[in-house]
């Protein structure tokens, strides 16, 4: 059933995707053993004891009582106390307990990074995609009779030389490969063969295709699209009218067609993070100390991949679904964590009672390498101003994610 002719010239790619599982929970996990096998909560903007933050991810065992990503740290306790207070409280059942711990990016971008080598060289060419997921194009090093033994050989180094679990997807194409990693988490393997495709494709729901966010599904969901199947067999010049371009995109991948050649990732044009709370706050302070966890985060990003920046900017996404971006641009390009700091703050003091729903912040303008960093003495940090203030409309679920998982709470924008 082959959704093109066999190719004139050209010839099935072997792409796969690797995910890793509960990546940041596997990483607490390999400094902390005991916390294998456990419930585990990783909260983003959490500190020990307290309710604040969000889940950044959660092992499977704290998955099965019902905590997942995004979700508040506060309404992850209602469904999975902290062990040590169940310990102590009657009315709590130690067994239905768990444990939770803050994030520590920096770590997880090294755990990330032996995973990565690992990757390299096992593939000819690997995509990053985020700190904990990579396509790769085995076309060279395998044939699909072998590619299930390629790739669980790739899973097994990585479990052996990381300590992290690995689920893989293998089909003939990015999106696909995608959808198969994803098919049979955690520890999953999955090869779909160029003539599995569609077969494969027809059942998967239509929030699980790359670009699909909770809008669009609503959408597609109101025409009656639930499945791929369903919107493969579609009309191609409906869904265009509808979605435009993206309507096309949508159509083709529903179909298992993505001629997109595995890339090696470029030197990014931006470094940035975002994150969103479960519920709209006005609370200033809040709102402030998410932003500065992200200010952290990017500034130490652009340190690691040596990185120097021209402009710090934020972004607000203010109900009912607002972007609002801030940025200022500096005289010339520095790493300066703490710069970053005083300059997201000052950005930020406009939005102070504002309702938010989200917050990002971004450096860039970057130059790389042995660009020489800048002497900023005497910078009052009050010019330069350069905010602008775009408003997109409310199906701005895809407009600011390149890659997959736009919806996560913490993303990368841009
Ligand atoms: N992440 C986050 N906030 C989210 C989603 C993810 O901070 N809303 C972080 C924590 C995750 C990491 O990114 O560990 C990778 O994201 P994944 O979507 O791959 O989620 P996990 O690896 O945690 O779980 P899975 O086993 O489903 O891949
Ligand atoms: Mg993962």
């Amino acid at each position: 059933m082959g959704a093109r002719l066999p190719g004139i010239g050209t010839r099935e790619r072997i792409v796969a995707h690797a995910d890793m599982d509960c990546f940041y929970a596997s990483c607490e996990r390999l400094r902390e053993p005991a916390l294998e096998d456990e419930p585990l909560v990783v909260g983003m903007g959490y500190e020990p004891g307290t309710t604040n933050g969000a889940v950044a991810t959660a092992s499977y065992e704290a998955r099965a009582f019902g905590v997942e990503s995004a979700q508040a740290i506060s309404e992850a306790l209602e469904r999975l106390p902290r062990k040590r207070e169940a310990a102590i409280d009657p009315d709590l059942d130690i067994e239905r307990s768990g444990f939770y711990r803050p994030v520590d990016i920096p770590f997880y971008e090294s755990v990330s990074e032996d995973v990565r080598e690992i990757l390299h060289t096992n593939a000819a060419v690997v995509r990053e995609v985020s700190i904990d997921e990579a396509y790769l194009d085995l076309t060279e090093r395998t044939t699909w009779d072998e590619v299930e033994a390629f790739a669980r050989g790739i899973k097994e180094r990585i479990l052996e030389a990381v300590g992290v679990v690995a689920s893989v997807g293998v089909a003939p194409n990015m999106s696909t490969a995608k959808i198969a990693s994803d098919a049979e988490k955690p520890d999953g393997l999955v090869v779909v063969r160029p003539d599995e495709v569609r077969d494969f494709l027809a059942p998967v729901p239509v929030e699980d295709l790359h670009g699909v966010g909770p809008v669009t599904a609503r959408t597609l969901r109101e025409r009656g699209i639930e499945t791929a199947g369903d919107l493969a067999s579609a009309e191609r010049y409906t869904l265009i009218s509808e979605f435009g371009e993206r309507g096309a995109d949508l159509y083709d991948r529903a179909r298992g067609e993505d001629d997109r050649e595995v890339r090696p990732k470029g030197r990014p044009k931006s470094l940035s993070r975002e994150s969103a709370f479960t519920e709209v706050t006005a609370d200033y302070e809040e709102v402030q100390e998410r932003v500065l966890t992200l200010a952290e985060a990017v500034a130490e990003r652009a340190t690691r991949k040596d990185a120097l920046y021209r402009t710090i900017g934020i972004k607000l996404v203010t109900p009912p679904f607002d972007v609002n971006t801030r940025a200022r641009s500096l005289p010339g390009p520095v790493d300066d964590p703490a710069l970053v700091d005083r300059v997201v703050r000052d950005l930020l003091e406009e939005f102070e009672g504002e309702r938010v729903r989200k917050v990002g912040v971004r450096v860039s303008n970057l130059e790389f390498g042995s660009a020489p960093q800048s002497s900023l003495d005497g910078w009052a940090g009050a010019n330069g101003e350069t905010g602008d203030s775009t408003v997109l409309s409310p199906a701005g679920d895809t407009t600011e994610s390149a890659e997959p998982s736009g919806q996560a709470s913490l993303s990368e924008f841009e």
